[in-house]
């Protein structure tokens, strides 16, 4: 048998945490063929909580599920990690400044970047799903000077895959009909999905929709903010689907992606598409034998330069912002 694959989750008991660990450790994040050894984290007040979903995942019986560690410390928890899922993050409560909102997540994820430099595996991938989750990626990046920064993620395949889903309808066909769906920039309300590299069975999707208005004024908006219309229809944020969008991103990151086919990944700019150079930014990337790199050569239109620009904008400012804040 395969030696077991240590996968780290934070925020276990949260509620993407809880529709999380169970496909982990069913197989469905590493193949059907890779024991799994889930190292959970979380703060104290929460460990009982998080003791209560590690027994129900005994009861699953799982196969490949080799066994299932609690911690309250980060250094403990990323010990030996292969694959690092940074889902717990401090969410904006009422009257809290943006600044606030940064400096609080600085405070969990600076450690936790030092934790991974210490301790993780020489071939830890790093995801972080908690917001603002490109920031807090940086964070923990700049804190892991010894690990190649090109293992810091983080999820816009949420986005991507919503993306996916509003053309499938409007085309009316089915998502495996499309191809080359890309997410720009930040995962926040500025996120550019595009629509002028995608395919709908091999064909332009933009000139195939030949919607201009739909795909301004409701296709892009409709994307980048359903996650409010999600909390307004369910009373809770979107937790199966990004736990699901977590469990591709990480898929897809170790088994490649399709031929003649690219994902959407927020990862470390090498200044591609004018993203200055340093910003975790979201980027069409194909993925092969555990690596990214960001697809290059697409021609990027006055509209489609715009978005882009404004959505990297906002992360130059959050780094400057936290850069202020002496977090990185
Ligand atoms: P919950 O509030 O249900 O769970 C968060 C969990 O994290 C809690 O159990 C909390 O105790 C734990 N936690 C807090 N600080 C911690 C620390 N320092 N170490 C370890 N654990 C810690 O939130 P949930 O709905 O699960 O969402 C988690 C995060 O995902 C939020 O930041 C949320 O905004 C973000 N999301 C990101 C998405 C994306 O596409 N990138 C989409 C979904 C989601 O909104």
């Amino acid at each position: 048998a395969r030696t077991p694959v240590s996968v780290t989750v934070t925020g276990a008991a949260g509620q993407i945490g809880y529709a999380l660990l169970f496909r982990i450790a069913s197989g469905q994040l590493l193949g059907a063929d890779t024991p799994v050894r889930l190292r959970l984290l979380e703060i104290p007040q929460a460990v009982k909580a998080a003791e209560g979903t590690a027994m129900e995942l005994d009861d699953c019986a799982f196969p490949l599920l080799d066994g299932v560690d609690i911690f309250d410390d980060p250094t403990q928890a990323f010990a030996g990690a292969n694959v690092a899922l940074l889902v717990g993050a401090r969410p904006r409560t009422k009257g809290m400044e943006r600044g606030d909102l940064l400096e609080a997540n600085g405070g969990i994820f600076k450690p936790q970047g030092e934790a991974i430099n210490a301790g993780a595996a020489d071939d830890i991938k790093v995801l972080v799903v908690g917001n603002p989750a490109n920031t807090n990626a940086l964070i923990a990046q700049q804190h892991a000077p010894d690990v190649p920064a090109e293992r810091f993620t983080a999820m816009t395949r949420l986005d991507h895959n919503r993306a996916l889903a509003q053309l499938a309808k409007k085309a009316g066909v089915s998502v495996s009909d499309i191809k080359k769906m890309t997410i720009w920039g930040n995962h926040s309300a500025t996120q550019y999905p595009d629509l002028f590299h995608a395919e709908i069975a091999g064909k332009n999707a933009a000139e195939t929709v030949n919607d201009q208005d739909w795909l301004e004024n409701t296709f892009i908006p409709t994307v980048a903010k359903r996650g409010a219309a999600i909390i307004e229809a369910r009373g809770a944020s979107s937790a199966a689907s990004a736990a699901s969008a977590a469990v591709d991103h990480v898929h897809t990151w170790v088994n490649g992606t399709a031929e003649g086919d690219w994902t959407s990944m927020a990862v470390v700019s090498d200044g591609s598409y004018g993203v200055p150079e340093g910003l975790i930014s979201s980027f069409p990337v194909t993925t092969k034998d555990g690596k990214w790199e960001i697809v290059q050569g697409l021609d990027i239109d006055g509209f489609s330069r715009g978005r882009i620009d404004a959505s990297v904008n906002e992360l130059a400012e959050e780094r400057d912002a936290v850069r202020k804040l002496g977090l990185i």
